[in-house]
């Protein structure tokens, strides 16, 4: 098992002159544009990191890998790897069809022939392959919520590979890993699986597995699509590398596979055996709950700690790579080493920090040990997760026309500026109408184009560590509520209600609009002919009769201060 068989792959490229003549015919076919999930999937399948797979799943491909892991002639795949499309496009195919299989930019990367075509029963696939049809996983709720209705099966012709602009020297298809490996006369290799970052205790177990079967190590992190949450695949690059200083020279490598992850733990570390096999492999570290998924909507883990290592030992020899089992690793400080945790005998002080624990000090701008990980994997995750209080955030205002909002939000905007620090940007209602939505009117429909425009620029200036002021009315809850879920992706939201009465906006009249709106002169207006939903949980109410702007403003500075988010400058 252990000699490297080092000799190529086959791969679903054909030659660079036949691609260029079915591109022209492919440009008269019906042509699906390929979601980021199939993008990954079709990446492998071209390059041969799917092999033996020569396309989408076929019906009966399916249903033999759902039921017990193989394809229909009898050979072990553990992951459905279909063509999910919409009803309406499936129905515009005829059997035998060939279809253009297109990137985002409707570059037409492959062919495919579609010999199947059926309406997959997702409740037992989830059941079948994920062990549970539960949401709170998120291959399940991606199979339910985001795949389409009916799968497309057939052989794949592929004219060219998906263009990738980052890292592009450390992407390797099966066939260059092979050959690097065959260059460097690496016989055996063993590889290590990660979508995380890399800390001590991973350098400490990958070196040790690489010693115990005398082997080269390959680092091979998923930088496709991972677990939701997960810290991004630029950061986690950039980490890796400071890592590999870490090892003896010459023993180890890195290369970044582009796969779409299921976190299906048994069957995803099959898949992944599988997959590093094409690769040219010939030991794979599948560890402590080897792609997890986390806890079902019981609260319990899907799977149990060592479930993957039992499956993966169970096929290894088809499988055709090694398992290098591996348990959970912890600091022991009398040692001043990393040891199993499960081999360690009472009375000495083991050290362990969690990943949860680890975001809240990255959060709170809170030491790291140097036991626990590296001085610049520290330096360039606090890059991309700098403390709460230099994170960007938006402010949502939110009441009637004429309640302060604008000039509440002006002054925040100034005491903000006069704090320095970060970028502010006030996205005033009547500016954004003059700016961004001059087409629109009050109808519910527009009111709800506009706001959502509010939240895609509010969640833009956040992202990028800015701090967003937004002021209109926004008097739909459930807009204001998609427009939170858009932002809170990316900092904090703070919803801020200025709850001045009907009567004192009436009253106070500013602009004139509610004289106009009670003559019947404006229609739709907020408060008078048109409804506003009082937020029932605002972080912050403030009510503005009796009191100044100032004071107003002085609040949402304590709100945001208590919130972590401004303070220690
Ligand atoms: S919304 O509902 O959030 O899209 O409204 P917004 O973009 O904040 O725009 C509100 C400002 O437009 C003026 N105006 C009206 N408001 C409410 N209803 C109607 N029918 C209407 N027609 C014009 C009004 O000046 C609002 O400004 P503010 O600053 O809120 O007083």
């Amino acid at each position: 098992m252990t000699k490297l068989p080092h000799t190529p792959i086959p791969e679903l490229y054909i030659s660079p002159e036949s691609a260029q003549k079915l591109k022209l015919d492919a440009g008269n076919m019906p042509s699906w544009d390929l979601t980021a999930r199939q993008m990954c999937d079709l990446e492998l399948l071209m390059n041969g990191g799917f092999n033996p797979l020569t396309g989408f799943l076929s019906k009966a491909d399916y249903d033999g890998v759902v039921d017990n892991m193989r394809l229909a002639d009898g050979t072990l795949w553990p992951m459905p790897i279909t063509l999910d499309v919409s009803e309406k496009f499936a129905e515009s195919i005829e059997p035998g069809q060939d279809i253009a299989l297109r990137d985002p930019e409707g570059v037409i990367l492959a062919v495919m022939n579609v010999t199947d075509n059926w309406a997959p029963d997702k409740a037992l696939e989830a059941e079948k392959v994920f062990g549970a049809d539960d949401k709170a996983h998120p291959a399940v709720a991606y199979l339910h919520d985001t795949a389409g209705k009916i799968y497309l099966g057939g052989p794949v012709t592929g004219l060219q590979s998906p263009m990738h602009y980052d890292f592009r020297a450390r992407r390797d298809t099966p066939n260059e890993l092979r050959a690097y490996f065959r260059k460097l006369g690496w016989r055996k290799v063993v590889a290590f699986q990660t979508r995380n970052p890399l800390h001590r205790a991973h350098q400490e177990l990958t070196f040790r597995a690489a010693k115990e079967c005398q082997a080269n190590l390959l680092i091979h992190p998923i930088v496709g699509l991972t677990k939701p949450g997960d810290v991004d695949h630029f950061t986690r690059v950039r980490c890796y590398e400071a890592v590999l200083d870490q090892y003896p020279a010459a023993t180890t490598t890195m290369s970044l596979l582009n796969l779409a992850m299921r976190m299906a733990g048994p069957r995803e570390a099959v898949w992944h055996g599988l997959i590093r096999r094409n690769h040219g492999v010939t030991h794979f570290i599948v560890g402590r709950d080897h792609a997890g998924p986390g806890k079902n909507s019981a609260g319990e883990d899907f799977y149990g700690p060592y479930d993957a290592q039992e499956l993966f030992r169970e096929h290894e020899a088809e499988i055709g790579v090694e398992m290098v089992p591996f348990k959970h690793m912890v600091y022991v400080q009398e040692r001043a080493q990393y040891e199993p945790a499960d081999e360690i005998e009472e009375g000495v002080t083991v050290l362990n920090i969690s990943g949860t624990e680890l975001r809240r000090r990255l959060r709170e701008g809170l030491e790291i040990p140097e036991w626990f990980s590296f001085p610049d994997v520290v330096k360039e995750l606090r890059r991309t997760s700098p403390p709460r209080d230099k994170q960007g955030f938006t402010v949502f205002f939110t009441g009637f026309s004429g309640s302060g909002k604008s000039t509440i939000a002006n002054a925040m905007m100034v005491k903000l500026m006069e704090m320095g620090g970060r970028p502010v940007t006030l996205l005033d209602g009547d500016l954004v109408r003059k700016h961004l939505s001059s087409e629109l009117g009050f109808s519910k429909e527009h009111r709800d184009i506009n706001i959502r425009r509010i939240g895609y620029v509010a969640s833009e200036i956040t992202k990028n560590g800015g701090i967003a002021i937004c002021a209109p009315i926004a008097p739909y809850a459930s807009t204001r509520r998609a427009v939170r879920e858009d932002i809170e992706a990316f900092g904090a939201f703070v919803e801020v209600h200025v709850a001045t009465t009907i009567e004192e906006c009436e009253r106070r009249d500013r602009k004139g609009l509610y004289k106009l709106a009670r003559e019947g002169k404006i229609k739709e207006f907020t408060g008078i002919s048109d409804p506003y939903d009082v937020p029932e949980n605002p972080e912050l109410r403030l009510e503005t009769e009796g009191t100044d702007v100032d004071y107003c403003a002085q609040q949402v500075l304590l709100k945001l201060e208590s919130m972590g988010l401004i303070g220690s400058g």
